[in-house]
């Protein structure tokens, strides 16, 4: 072992024992260690003149430090065993207790649960998926042609040519029928994004809900009862119903679900433009396009589809008349719900 390595180990010896150390045994090992007559740190401080003198420069300078180090550990470990143990915090278990900050639920986020419960009593699992999408699941899967308006780029937000933010959450129900065969009944809450010029009524970002069951079977009448269904269990047991014929190229037959108007219960007001009715969303028999597209038999089962917001049902629903309060995360707003 060379003359340094040896300093080390030594250095390393004589750190650990006074960590370890405790009053009693400090005073041994500070004349173990620097004692005048027997210390080891002294011992090795005389032996310097003796080496070699290529190597003593270094081993001097090495001890000396060491000498150093050693007072100044001893003196530490003294100080710190000297210090006072720290009171130990009482606690006053008659104090009252701390109130924890309560936090509540955004209105979007209830209204999508109370949804999602509703249909789940109907037997509908939930599902999710990317909010970025490609061609294929946002359109070409729907049915939805090159040609169609609703792919316009402006109406869009593409990301690249390949990419875009979805525009509806049907997308998701693709990814599901892809990849597991029928029968599915499922719902797929989520965000999707349109370039739209924001009011009190419209944002460029906003959350659906889809629903889709298929299987062999079944009916517009089972349609027509889920909806119906699911309208009274969210707006309340007196609120009615109807279907208009519409069109959508995923779907046919097409309707649009209306309900009773919320706000006058259908006498007619500026809410519901004097109709008396409420449109909340879309739905029909998807179409066999949309079927073939995902390899189901078209000729084996059949299926229903719908879409509505969440936003507008949320704010008839919790009595919100500007949509952009939603967005805009101030406390004096959401703390109301
Ligand atoms: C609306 C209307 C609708 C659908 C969405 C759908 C999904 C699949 C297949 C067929 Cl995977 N259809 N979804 C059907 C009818 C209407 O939404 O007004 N949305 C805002």
């Amino acid at each position: 072992m060379s003359r340094l390595d040896h300093v080390e180990t030594l250095r390393r010896e004589a750190l650990r024992q006074i960590e370890a150390a405790d009053s009693q045994t400090l005073e041994t090992l500070r004349i173990e260690w620097l004692g005048r007559k027997s210390g080891q740190v002294t011992a090795l401080l005389r032996s310097i003149p003796t080496v070699p003198a290529e190597e003593r420069g270094a081993f001097g300078q090495a001890v000396n430090a060491l000498k150093a180090e050693v007072t100044a550990r001893l003196a530490e470990r003294k100080a710190a065993l000297a210090a006072p143990a720290q009171a130990r915090a009482a606690v006053d278990v008659t104090m009252p207790g701390r109130q924890p900050a309560l936090g509540r639920l955004h209105p979007i986020t209830r209204a999508a649960r109370e949804m999602i419960e509703i249909f789940g009593r109907l037997g509908f699992e939930v599902v999710e998926g990317p909010e970025v999408e490609d061609e294929w699941h946002n359109f070409v899967a729907l049915n939805i042609p090159p040609e169609h308006p609703a792919r316009d780029p402006l109406d869009n937000y593409y990301l690249d040519d390949r990419l875009l933010l979805r525009t509806q959450t049907s997308t998701v129900q693709i990814r599901v029928m892809e990849n597991r065969p029928p029968p599915v009944r499922i719902i797929a809450p989520g965000r999707v994004y349109r370039p739209e010029t924001v009011d009190a009524g419209h944002s460029n970002m906003f959350h659906q809900l889809e629903g889709l069951w298929v299987e062999q079977g079944v009916t517009f009448a089972d349609l027509k009862g889920v909806l119906s269904m699911f309208a009274r269990a969210f707006f309340g047991p007196d609120v009615r119903t109807r279907f208009l014929p519409s069109y959508f190229p995923f779907t046919e037959p097409s309707a649009e679900l209306y309900v009773s108007c919320l706000l006058c219960a259908g006498k007619g007001c500026p809410a519901c433009k004097r109709t008396g009715w409420m449109e909340i969303g879309g739905c029909g028999m998807v179409d066999p396009n949309v079927f073939e597209a995902v390899g189901y038999d078209a000729e084996e089962v059949t299926g229903f589809a719908f879409g509505f917001g969440i936003e507008r049902p949320a704010m008839l629903k919790y009595g919100i008349n500007d949509i952009r309060l939603l967005f805009e995360n101030d406390l004096r707003f959401l703390r109301q719900f």
